[in-house]
Formats: structure tokens, sequence, C-alpha cells
């Protein structure tokens, strides 16, 4: 049913008869092995993706590989495989895995970002962003793992350890490739506001972004024609300032040299912190050196000590500040550790000191790797030109097989020499290629755009499929993604759309993350634990449309859920029931009612992604139909609501009753409002006896109902004893 030559799930480009509808998941990293939290992530979804498509949407549900990145390089380095091998090897068994989940994909979509097809495009977005001003090389300072031999990105740092390796990480200046996100600061955090996402993830992107208004004031400097530029979001308490401070790698020191007394002092403590991280740095060991000169405060005249200490980073504001210690509780445990004065709380009027400066915590986006398995940057170096981007009409610049993989303070690709020597495309000059290659957050940033025409050789995508398919309607994956992923791939849209490469500059209006599946005991799962699902050993012996139910009913899908054997045995006997239901000639009109009113909630349900509730309602309803029987019309429509939650189940029940086709090619059925109506209840969810909750249900809703709602609102860890009185109370009994 789901396999790669059948044409069902094809999206179709253009179709003029359905409305479009691109469904989206986040695509996997092939690490061989596809886990639940994939499987949390892709059925659930694909539930979603079924339903539109029985409503009768031209629906698009790709998935393809983030194929490039380190664990395929470090199984290299560890097993003597080729990054390329290993990486195609787990891919065709992820496959597998994949199908074995019965999910709609249009597997003729299948993208792989280590594909040359993939990557000479990613390249190409590389040199409209170069051409553009929006990648450009720097020197600055990274994290630098003297194992590893390479840079690490911030999040790739642990307590300042490397992520990988556990070794101690130092600072270091090289060049390095950067994108200029910080650009698009103020859009990317404005236009949350007109995302339908999490609002915890919202905030989390207006965090990182961390815009913060302020001033800039100038303090001259006593002897000097120079002033010291601060940033300080409070001007209002400038006569409070009794020290002033730079951060390590100011400018300022190295003009001033000349006028420092103690310069030994002070180089040696930049030495210190520049072998610190920015996290180590924000620890604050309130350390710090005073550099003998002085700067005028403008508003009162007052002569204040300039010293040098790290807790003062030079990639925010302007790397200096005012320090006023009656004010801020950072200044003053720095002024009492160093016997500075505390100075007084008087605050001034002078608010329009200075001028206007807006600062940022977010800085430009890292992307060089001095590692192998990435997309090739593609530029090359010049004696006589310098940079000099790679002529469109040669990419891709293919990644050349090496035998050592292992960084040695140059990049593995360094050693690959008849590749690196090439030609300048400006002056036909010898010239070298770049060796490094891309952060995968670059490969990952326009994935979801190829998908509208995965095939084209000719450009990244077609602009005609761009306007059809784009933006995604729907993009469900983990929340682990909030800020990077989600952030670099807003900033290349809106890139893109200045670029006149897009007709809309948001890639994901609607998003939601699914929940956290946790083992049998409620604690994370992890190997070490002993307490990881294996889906494969599931699907075989229970199959994929139990472990599907089984995902959506453990919990509600935005929160997640504890893992349960008797829960996976309970949803694979209620397929049974449904199996033998007993197919009368006339259902009776209570359930004819019951079927209008599971319709309503299942698709309601459905529509939020409220799949637990949408279960337990199929569930009741069987209930009913195993006591009453059910006739075919009915019967047939109460297995189109459940077929996108068991495919595989279902096909086969409508197979075998003489239908015709896939079940996938009905219509969803209509709910008749007047049956549906639906009397509901607001009942009280105790403990002993004391209201806590109070929950919506349908007043003739069963016992095991309600407790599981209720369950979802509360914790009664230990319920001795639960009594319920229907349509009205459920009191969970502890003491
Ligand atoms: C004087 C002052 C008085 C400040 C007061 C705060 C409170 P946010 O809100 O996070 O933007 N600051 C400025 N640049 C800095 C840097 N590079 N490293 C460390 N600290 C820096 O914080 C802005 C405040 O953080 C600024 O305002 C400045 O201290 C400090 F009662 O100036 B304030
Ligand atoms: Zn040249």
């Amino acid at each position: 049913m789901t396999d790669g030559k059948n044409k069902q799930y094809r999206a179709r480009d253009f179709d003029k008869k359905r409305k479009k509808f691109y469904h989206l998941v986040m695509f996997p990293y092939p690490s061989g092995d596809l886990h639940i939290g994939h499987w949390y992530n892709f059925a659930p979804a694909d539930i979603y993706a079924r339903k539109k498509l029985m409503e009768g949407y031209n629906v698009l549900s790709p998935i393809g590989f983030d194929a490039f990145g380190l664990p395929a390089e470090n199984a290299a380095i560890k097993h003597g495989i080729d990054p390329e091998t290993w990486t195609y090897q787990n891919i065709k068994r992820m496959r597998d895995q994949l199908k074995s989940i019965g999910a709609m994909y249009d597997w003729s979509r299948e993208v792989i970002t280590a594909d040359p097809s993939y990557y000479k495009w990613t390249q190409w977005l590389f040199l409209q962003l170069y051409k553009n001003g929006l990648a450009y090389r720097a020197k600055i300072k990274a994290n630098w793992c003297p194992s590893c031999q390479t840079v690490l990105a911030n999040e790739q740092v642990v307590n300042g350890e490397c992520e990988r390796c556990g070794n101690q990480v130092a600072q270091k200046l090289i060049d390095q490739w950067l994108f200029k996100i910080t650009d698009y600061a103020d859009r990317l955090l404005e236009d949350l506001d007109n995302l339908d996402w999490p609002e915890k993830t919202k905030a989390m992107q207006r965090n990182w972004i961390g815009r913060s208004p302020g001033r800039m004031i100038k303090f001259p400097i006593k002897g000097s024609s120079l002033s010291l530029e601060v940033f300080t979001t409070r001007p209002d308490t400038i006569k409070g300032v009794t020290y002033m401070v730079v951060a390590p790698e100011h400018p300022f020191i190295s003009k001033l040299k000349t006028q420092i007394s103690n310069v030994k002092v002070v180089e040696d403590y930049i030495k210190k912190s520049m072998h610190k991280t920015e996290r180590e740095r924000l620890k604050y060991d309130k350390s710090g050196v005073d550099l003998g000169l002085k700067a005028i405060n403008p508003i009162t005249g007052e002569k204040l000590p300039i010293w040098l200490a790290d807790y003062v980073l030079m990639g925010y504001g302007t790397g200096a500040i005012m320090a006023v210690p009656a004010h801020d509780k950072r200044d003053r445990q720095f002024a009492e550790a160093n016997n500075l004065p505390i100075g007084s709380r008087e605050l001034t009027d002078h608010k329009d000191v200075g001028q206007e400066m807006v600062a940022y915590r977010l800085r430009d986006w890292l992307i060089s790797r001095q590692r192998y398995w990435g997309v090739p940057v593609p530029v090359v170096y010049c004696d006589n030109c310098g940079i000099q981007p790679v002529d469109e009409k040669d990419l891709p610049v293919k990644l050349p097989k090496i035998k050592d993989y292992l960084p040695k303070g140059k990049p593995p690709l360094a050693m690959a020499k008849q590749w690196v020597k090439t030609t300048c495309p400006n002056c036909q000059g010898p010239a070298d290629r770049e060796v490094e290659t891309m952060d995968t957050f670059v490969d990952s940033s326009w994935y979801f755009l190829r998908y509208a025409d995965s095939k084209n050789s000719k450009v990244f995508a077609n602009a005609e499929n761009l306007k059809y398919w784009l933006p995604v309607d729907i993009y469900i994956g983990g929340a682990e993604h909030s800020v990077l992923h989600l952030l670099y791939a807003r900033f290349f849209t809106k890139a893109l759309y200045d670029l006149k490469l897009l007709n809309f500059d948001e890639p994901f209006p609607k998003l939601r993350h699914q929940g956290v599946i946790l083992g049998t005991d409620r604690q994370k799962m992890s190997k070490s634990r002993g307490n990881v699902i294996d889906p494969d050993v599931l699907v075989a012996k229970y199959g994929a449309d139990a472990v599907r139910l089984f995902l959506c009913f453990m919990g509600p899908y935005e929160q997640g859920g504890s893992w349960s054997d008797e829960g996976l045995q309970g949803v694979a006997r209620f397929l049974n029931r449904v199996g033998r239901a007993r197919v009368i000639s006339k259902s009776n009109v209570e359930v004819t009612q019951l079927l209008h009113k599971t319709i309503k909630k299942v698709s309601n349900d459905i529509e939020s992604l409220s799949f637990n509730t949408a279960v337990s309602t199929l569930m009741i309803f069987q209930n009913i139909i195993d006591k009453q029987g059910i006739s075919e019309e009915d019967f047939t429509a109460y297995l189109k609501i459940l077929a996108p939650f068991a495919p595989f189940f279902t096909q086969d029940l409508w197979l075998k009753l003489g239908k015709k086709r896939s079940i996938f090619d009905q219509d969803w059925p209509v709910y008749n409002e007047k049956l549906a109506v639906e009397n509901r209840a607001k009942i009280a969810v105790q403990i002993d006896g004391k209201t806590k909750k109070i929950i919506d249900a349908p007043i003739d809703a069963r016992r095991f109902q309600v407790e599981h709602q209720a369950r979802q609102m509360i914790n009664p860890i230990k319920a001795k004893k639960i009594i319920y009185i229907a349509g009205k109370i459920i009191n969970f009994v502890v003491s």
C-alpha cells in the first residue's frame, strides 16, 4: 500500500480540481535506526495527512533525509567505512522502516541532502547569499576542540567541554564563513506575532534574538581625543556611575596601549580570558584590572576609572559599559570585590543623553565546519583576486573521495591535494578551493522548498511549483528544533524572498510539536535505563496499526505520554473487535446517532491533533456496536474515520467487504448535524471529595473515558478508589 511504486499518494502539481495541502514532518537524520521518537512524530502526523486526503485535498506529504553531518564521519574514523557508504546504507534501511509506519509519503519526491543533485542547489543558494552580501568571511573567536581539531558551535559545547569527546574547549580566532542573520533580527522578531506556533516556541525565538532597546552614550577619555562608547538600558542612572568597564577584546585597548601603566598585568588578564568560553565568562568571577585611565561623565564631569573585565562581552552592545553599583547587582558585586565606590542612587531625567541604540543577543550564523562530510563551500582562493565564487555553471563542487577523515588542524579536505588545485574563475590563474564545508543546518534551511520540485536540475525549484505548494500548511516536529532549525529556515525564506526567489517570507505559518514518549517507568527513554521501546519488534508482533493507535491513545499529542505494553495490547484488542463487528441489516437509531457524533468528534479532534480523544471516541463507539450490531452503511462510514489511524487494517476490511480500490480514495464521511448534537456535561474532577478541575464531557460518557480525560489534568498517583457519578462527578479517593 505504501511502497514506492504506488502512485496513490503522489501529490499532483497544479491540480485544478483540488485545493493543495502541504503537510510536512521534520526529515530525519539517517542514523540507521528509526526509533519510537520518529514514529511519534510521523505516525500521528500521517493521520492528519490522510484525513486531509480523504477530505479532497491534493496533499503533499514528502519525506527525505538530512544526510550530512558528523556521525557518518565519526563512524568512518572509527570503523574505516566511507561516510557516503555508511550514510546510504542507513538510508536504505530507514526507508524500509519508514514504510512500515504506513505513512502516505510521496516517495517520488524524496530528497537526500548529501546527493550532489541536492547540494548543487545548497551551493547555488550560498552563492546567492554571498553575491548579495549575506555570506561573508571574518576572523572570529570560535570554540575550538583541541582533540577533535575542529571548531564547535556553541550548542556543541556543554559545560565548557566538547559535546563529542568531553575535552576542554578553547577559544581561537580563525577565519570563518558566516551568514548575516543579524540583518534580519527585527523582521524575524516582528513576524513571530503572525505565526500560529506554540507560544513557548515563539518565546524562545524572541529570547534568542534578544532585542534590547537602550542608548549609546559617549564618555570622553581624559588626556585623549578618544571617547568610550557604552550601551545602557538605564541612561537615567548616569549620575550613579562610579567606574567604566571594557571587554578584553575591545579595540580601545590597543589604541591606548601607550597610556596604560600596567601593560603586563593587562596582557596577562587578556590572555587568560581569551581561553574562557563565553559561558565560563558569564559565570562571573568578578575579576578585572584597572587600566589606570580615566573617563569623564558627560553629565556630572566626574572622573571615572576605566577597568578591564571579562564579564563584559565584546559581542553585545558596544563591548563597554558604565557601571552603576547602586542600581545594578553585578556592578555592585564587582565594586565590592575590587574596592570601588558604590555611588548614589540618584536618577536623572537626562533620558535623552547619548543616542538611541538597540542591542541584540542574536549573532551572525557561523556556518563553517572544518570537517569532511558536508557541502563544500563553493569558493576559491586566488593569489591575484582573493576570494572568488565558483561559476554557477560549474556547480556542484563535488566532495572528493578521501582516505583520512581526521582533522589535523586543517580540515580533511585540505588533504585532497588534486581536488584543491583549481583555476580562478576570474583570472584563470591557479587557485585553491575552499576546504571548509557548511553546517548541516544550511541543508535543512531550504529542503521544504525542494520538495515542491525535487527532481529539477535547472533550478532549485521551479517558481510555479513553489507558488503552488508553499508555504507549508502544517509543520510537525520536535520542540528541540524550536530555535536553530526553525530560525535558520525563517531567515533563508526571508532572504530568498528579498532576492525575489520566493513570493512568501514565512515558511511555516502553522507549527506544532509532538510531545515526548517516556518509558513504562515514566522516565526518559535511554539505553542505560533499559527502557527503550523498539518499534520494529512491536510492529512485527502487533502490526503497525496497533502501534499507530497506541501512540495516539497514549496521551495528548503535544504533551506525550508514557509507554505501556498493556495499552498497546488494549488497542490491538480493539482492532480485533472492529474486525469481528456484527453487520446487520439496519442499525438502530442509537447507533446511527452515536455514529454521527463520533464522526463529528473524530473529525474535530484530528483537526486539532487531539488524537487521544479521537481514539477513545472510536472505542466508545465500538463498545456500543459490540452490543447492538451495525448496518453495512454505518459500518462503512465508521471504517472510513478509522482508516487514517489504522490504514493497513481498514484497507483489508474494506476489500473483504467487497469494496473496490482503496479506502483512501473515499470521501471523508459527513455527519448529519441533527444526529450529531451532543449533550455535554460539566464534570467535577475531585481528589478526596475536593474539586480540582472541571472537565467537559458528553453526558453519556463512559466511566473509563471520563477517567482517562481526568487523569490528563490531575495526577492521582495512588487512587484507592474511583467514584463516578455519571455526568456529574469523578472522585479519586487517595487517602
Ligand atoms: C547601566 C545600568 C544600570 C545597566 C542599571 C543596567 C542596570 P540587557 O537588558 O540585557 O540589554 N551591558 C551592556 N553591554 C554589555 C556587555 N557587552 N556585557 C555585559 N553587560 C553589558 O542589559 C543591558 C545592560 O547590560 C546595560 O545597561 C549595561 O548595564 C549592561 F541599573 O548600563 B546597564
Ligand atoms: Zn584570480
